[in-house]
């Protein structure tokens, strides 16, 4: 069976967790056999991507390699355990101004691999099967593109000595450095003109028996996906069934602030009102199902909805919530 996920982050990474269960597999780690009758394919999300330092960092790349293979902090949901942060603090100590950025002293590792493989011409999919060889995540990883496309969130407001007044920034500072606490005008995609997919991405597609979209930011990670053309064409024509599974419970998102990034595009926090938002695939949208909490009652023309319990309290109960999208996207597992 070969199911497909787009992911971004840490929500995106403990799906896969999940999944990987769902379907006989390891949760973290590879499994032993090389026949399992399960492949699964993750396309993930790269606008979170940034140059510090003068390194290449790919947070969601690397928080779904380290959480499938085993070295995440599991309270952060990012970076790796058993952290240091000697580097960081020396970098402040030279007055540096970017010292709001997590750089652990282990993540720093994989930076400086990934970097010199770029500057040697790899592109970032062939970097990230490289670091998967030594972290074994049990799935594959695909970057959505391999061409630079960040995304860079525009702030409005007066100027004042706590907030920039109106300019771009990138996301990861609005987000780590603002806490998504400035109000945004807008996302827009800053990089290469016209991404293309990453090679594999669009045929793994296509091949998929079930794609499900995780339960991640709908808008800096999803939507950044879907914003590489040929992505959102990709899910429009796939012959296997499209699956999402909502990051909105009860009006509220579980993790972090994509209540703000929802409110920027002017979707209301409602699991209903974002399954309208991606679309029914009979209707030029990505969706054939969608996967509500329990509870958060919705309807949406062309598309399925089913209740589950959608909290992700540990792989057995996210295993349930996988188990659902599978079967909701017509496999019985
Ligand atoms: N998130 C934070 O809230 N603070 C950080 O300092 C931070 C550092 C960081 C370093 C490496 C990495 O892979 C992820 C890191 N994240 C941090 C998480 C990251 O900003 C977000 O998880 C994604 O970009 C959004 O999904």
């Amino acid at each position: 069976m070969k199911v497909v996920v787009l992911v971004g982050g840490v929500g995106g990474a403990r799906f896969l967790l999940g999944l990987k269960v769902a379907l006989g597999l390891p949760a973290v780690g590879a499994a032993g056999t090389t026949h399992e009758r399960h492949e699964i394919t993750a396309v993930v999300n790269t606008g979170d991507d940034i140059w510090l330092h003068g390194l290449r960092v790919c947070p969601d790349l690397d928080t779904c390699m380290y959480t499938l293979g085993g070295g995440i902090d599991d309270e952060r949901g990012w970076g790796r355990a058993a952290e240091t942060w000697e580097v960081k603090a020396e970098l402040a100590r030279y007055g540096t101004d970017q010292d709001w950025f997590g750089l652990g002293d282990r993540d720093l590792a994989t930076h400086l691999i990934r970097t010199r493989m770029l500057r040697a011409g790899h592109p970032l999919s062939e970097v990230t099967a490289t670091l998967c060889d030594r972290w074994r995540p049990g799935v594959r990883l695909l970057p959505a593109t391999d061409d630079r496309c960040e995304t860079y969130v525009v702030v409005s407001g007066a100027p004042t000595d706590s907030s920039p007044g109106s300019r771009a920034m990138h996301f990861q500072e609005w987000w780590i450095r603002y806490r998504a606490a400035l109000p945004a005008t807008e996302f827009v995609p800053v990089g290469v003109p016209h991404p293309e997919p990453a090679p594999g991405v669009r045929e793994a597609i296509a091949e998929a028996d079930a794609v499900l979209i995780a339960p991640s930011n709908p808008v800096v990670s999803i939507g950044s996906m879907l914003a590489v053309p040929g992505i959102h064409p990709a899910l429009r024509d796939a012959a296997a069934r499209v699956v999402g599974l909502s990051p909105l419970i009860g009006g509220r998102a579980v993790r972090g602030m994509a209540e703000a990034c929802l409110a920027t595009i002017g979707v209301p926090c409602d699991a209903g009102a974002l399954a309208r938002h991606y679309g029914a695939r009979t209707s030029g949208g990505i969706l054939d199902g969608w996967l509500v909490h329990t509870g958060d009652h919705a309807t949406v023309p062309g598309i399925e909805v089913h209740e589950v319990p959608l909290l992700m309290t540990d792989p057995v109960t996210t295993a349930a919530m996988a188990r659902a999208a599978l079967n909701l996207a017509g496999l019985s597992v």
